[in-house]
């Protein structure tokens, strides 16, 4: 055994000084005579390691002690952004670290900066599993994650003359100083092959080819707690073995190191483009690595934490484990669990299936059904042959459970299955096989659990009426308001008299008794103006546009869709830059001047979405430039949005829209960032948006739109010629018809709003319906922002009302009431 070392962890400047010079010298990335801003900021996130490493090894100590039912959260995606800020926050080492820093010349701020953002997720989803990671440490639960350690996370969006373009982001040069490479932890992960049945009838997988997964830990700090938690994404590799020098020095290089680049492609990005079948298997291949891996690794553990487990004492696996996945991606888990319990480990199909179900949990994102994946049965035959019989198998049990135990259910079975046989397409339906295998699944918000409950799963309800619940989302208030947000933090710290809100969100009440206090207000909008000019700074380094603090600043940024209605913001943007044209130049002066910005990232194939950043920036082109009106209203595309854009434009946002159609957003998270940093929200009665309105009330909160059990019927009307649409939305469609934005084609995007062309579906979002009350919606901003109290007090009711919001109410709930965990601190 190695002696422990003392351990380098200080909290005193002078020795965090000593320590960040000596990861410059004795861990060197850089050759030795600069120490500029790039060198400081590794020396010091090593030395913030430090302290990780400590923490995280005395964690995994007890828990390995202590031997506590532990969550496994298995995700495709995490954005985890930057880590150094929340590493010291979190650890309540900022100060030292600040200090220590001043003494080589630096601010803290700036070094922070320098770091890139770690972006292995695309959006909500993503970004939902790195605040859950957050709880999961403060609230001391016993758990990890498990993902994938992609080379090249999402990409990055740079605006060119044609609109958006995707560059490669190369979160890994020069090397990530968080992440802990484990080359004691590998697994054999096997591809392709046959099943073999040996004379006494058991099967096993054989033949294919087999790539390692290797481990990569990222420590995950809770907030002041001793406890460290891990994520772990997995790489792939292959071995020298695997290497054939013999055709490498015949000049074969590429034949001779085939499976070495197999194994590079699995990791090399983020949701590959499935278009091709090529595609579509290295989609299925990476959502298997994480799976296989994930599972080997806790079977491991489970076998490990007690020596004399033996195999007979399988039925224990679920007292000591919880997998939850993350919407269907992680679905193999499912047939993987099955495989190694029964092949590997010997047990039987009843007993497997019993601990598998009393394992694995179900949390669905979307309702939307292009998002609901299937997959081709051939595909899946031939790459996981085993997985698919044992799919098979859960199918042909599950048909006969219901013939059996639900005669009146037998005219729904053909679509509860979880293969769909059409011999067009055979597929498997991946959110049924989790439905049929997991014991509870959830939904992410009050409305899209109700959704879910009487629509997408209605017919599995009536089987299993106690599977269902409702985890609705929630964000940690450390990064997305005590860090990102100082000046507001400081304010809500003064007058709750205490800093615990931070931990305990739910004291943030507190502030409603002060809602009218003039002291508090005054403060209040100083912290907003600082962020507003923070955030004005932002837009002029990134798109050389000036924004003026003063004017009110309206922002929507998420994913480009069309479900989430950026196209109505800017056909918004359109209507009132052409009013402001019309007006005289006197009743402009009465105008509420406005900045809208709009950012976010459009799936690469997705024409209609990229048109939609190509407008903005067109429109903004326009306004911005133009003497007459752009005091009065200018229109930005921030480009590149992501973890740590966000952190700058939240705090300095006062309006902030969620306008997607009712009933299809799940949720939304970042309503719930907006909404805690005191940004009024217009929105629709979509996802989490109803739960935001009732808890910040509904006088505090602009609301407009179709409902969701609405919009069925005004798709029908539509489609019947019923739709009359208001003079408005069609002068400001026309407008952008007429080439006031450039010459760029619009003609196709305009037409998906068009109920009679045939294009499309026929304005199937309901841009058209809810365009007339957005625009009046829009218009009681303008008259509530003219009113600086009212706004203001508006601001702090929204702050206040944030509580419920936060991650680790999520996560006690899913803690209790799904995982069956509690907390252990390390002592
Ligand atoms: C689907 C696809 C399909 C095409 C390739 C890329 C890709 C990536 C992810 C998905 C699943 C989409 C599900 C999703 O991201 N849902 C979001 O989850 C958030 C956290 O619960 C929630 O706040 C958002 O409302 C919801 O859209």
């Amino acid at each position: 055994k190695v002696k422990p070392a003392a351990s380098p962890a200080s909290e005193d400047p002078s020795a965090i000084a000593g320590n960040i010079s000596y990861h410059a010298q004795y861990s060197p990335h850089f050759s030795p005579l600069a120490f500029g801003p790039e060198q400081a900021f590794y020396a010091t996130a090593e030395s913030v390691r430090d302290h990780l490493l400590q923490r995280w090894n005395d964690t995994y100590l007890h828990f390995h002690k202590t031997d506590p039912k532990q969550t496994y959260y298995l995700s495709m995606e995490y954005l985890q952004g930057r880590a150094l800020t929340n590493a010291v926050g979190n650890l309540a080492i900022t100060g030292a670290y600040a200090d220590a820093l001043k003494k080589f010349g630096y601010e803290l701020e700036a070094i922070a900066g320098q770091e890139r953002d770690a972006a292995l997720g695309n959006g909500g989803l993503g970004r939902l599993a790195s605040c859950f990671l957050d709880s999961m440490a403060t609230l001391n639960l016993p758990s990890w994650g498990y993902g994938l350690r992609y080379r090249y996370g999402l990409f990055k969006q740079r605006i060119a003359k044609e609109g958006q373009e995707e560059i490669a982001e190369d979160w890994l040069d020069k090397f990530s100083p968080w992440e802990i490479v484990r080359h004691d932890v590998v697994y054999p992960i096997r591809f392709f092959g046959h099943v073999e049945i040996s004379p006494d009838g058991k099967r096993k997988w054989a033949g294919g080819e087999v790539l390692n997964a290797l481990a990569y830990d990222v420590p995950i700090p809770g907030y002041k707690t001793k406890n460290a938690i891990s994520l772990r994404l997995w790489d792939a590799t292959a071995t020298a073995e695997d290497f054939n020098l013999f055709q490498f020095n015949d000049g074969q290089y590429e034949s001779a190191a085939q499976l070495h680049s197999r194994a590079q492609q699995i990791c090399a990005v983020l949701y590959p483009g499935d278009a091709t079948e090529e595609g579509k298997l290295l989609r299925l291949k990476q959502q298997y690595f994480l799976c296989s891996a994930s599972l080997q690794d806790i079977i491991f553990r489970f076998k490990e934490r007690k020596a004399d487990r033996v195999s007979g004492k399988w039925s224990e696996f679920p007292s000591k484990v919880a997998v939850q996945m993350n919407d269907t991606h992680p679905t193999l888990a499912i047939p993987e669990l099955m495989r190694l319990l029964m092949d590997v480990e010997g047990l039987g199909w009843d007993e497997a299936w019993a601990v598998t179900n009393k394992t694995v949990a179900y949390t669905n994102h979307t309702v939307l059904p292009e998002a609901l994946e299937k997959w081709s049965q051939a595909v899946m035959r031939k790459l996981l042959p085993r997985h698919m019989e044992i799919i098979e198998e859960i199918d042909k049990r599950f048909r006969e459970m219901v013939i059996s135990t639900r005669k009146d259910m037998e005219g729904k079975i053909e679509s509860m299955r979880v293969l769909d046989n059409n011999p067009e397409k055979p597929v498997v339906r991946m959110a049924n096989l989790c439905v049929v295998a997991g014991h509870t699944v959830n939904g992410v918000a009050e409305l899209h659990s109700n959704i879910l409950k009487q629509e997408l799963f209605a017919d599995y309800v009536s089987i299993w009426p106690n599977k269902f619940q409702n985890k609705t989302n929630g964000i940690t208030p450390r990064r997305w308001l005590r860090f990102c947000n100082p000046e507001l933090s400081e304010i809500v710290t003064k007058w709750l008299k205490t800093d615990q809100w931070t931990s305990n969100l739910d004291l943030l009440t507190g502030l409603r008794k002060f809602a009218d206090d003039e002291k508090l207000h005054a403060e209040w909008a100083a912290a907003k103006l600082a962020s507003k000019k923070r955030l004005a700074k932002h837009v002029l380094d990134v798109t050389g546009v000036t924004i003026d603090p003063n004017s009110l600043f309206d922002i929507q940024i998420k994913r480009i869709h069309e479900y989430k209605r950026q196209l109505m913001n800017i056909l918004g943007a359109v209507y009132r830059y052409k009013k402001l044209k019309e007006m005289s130049a006197a009743d402009r002066q009465k105008v509420t001047p406005r900045t809208v910005m709009v950012g976010g990232k459009a799936f690469a194939t997705y024409t209609n979405a990229k048109r939609i950043v190509k407008l903005v920036n067109d429109v903004g082109a326009v306004v911005n430039n133009d003497a007459d009106v752009n005091k009065y209203l200018k229109v930005v595309f921030i480009p590149n949005y992501n973890v740590s854009v966000a952190e700058v434009l939240i705090p300095g946002s006062e309006l902030s829209q969620h306008i997607s159609t009712a009933g299809m957003e799940a949720s939304g998270t970042s309503n719930m960032k907006f909404s805690l940093n005191g940004c009024v929200i217009i929105g629709t009665l979509d996802g989490a948006n109803v739960e935001i309105r009732e808890e910040v009330g509904q006088d505090n909160f602009f609301l407009f739109g179709a409902k969701a059990d609405q919009v069925a019927g005004l798709r029908k009307d539509r489609e019947n010629g019923l739709f009359k649409p208001d003079p408005r939305f069609e002068e400001a469609k026309q407008f952008i018809r007429s080439g006031a934005f450039g010459t760029y084609d619009y003609t196709p995007l305009l037409d998906s709003l068009e109920g009679n062309t045939g294009f499309g579906r026929g304005d199937y979002f309901l841009v058209g319906y809810d365009f007339p009350s957005y625009i009046d919606a829009q218009a009681r901003v303008d008259e509530a922002y003219k009113d600086k109290k009212k706004w203001i007090k508006m601001s702090i009711l929204n702050t206040a009302g944030s509580g419920k919001f936060s991650s680790d109410r999520t996560i006690d709930q899913y803690a209790k009431e799904i995982w069956g965990i509690s907390a252990c601190p390390v002592p």
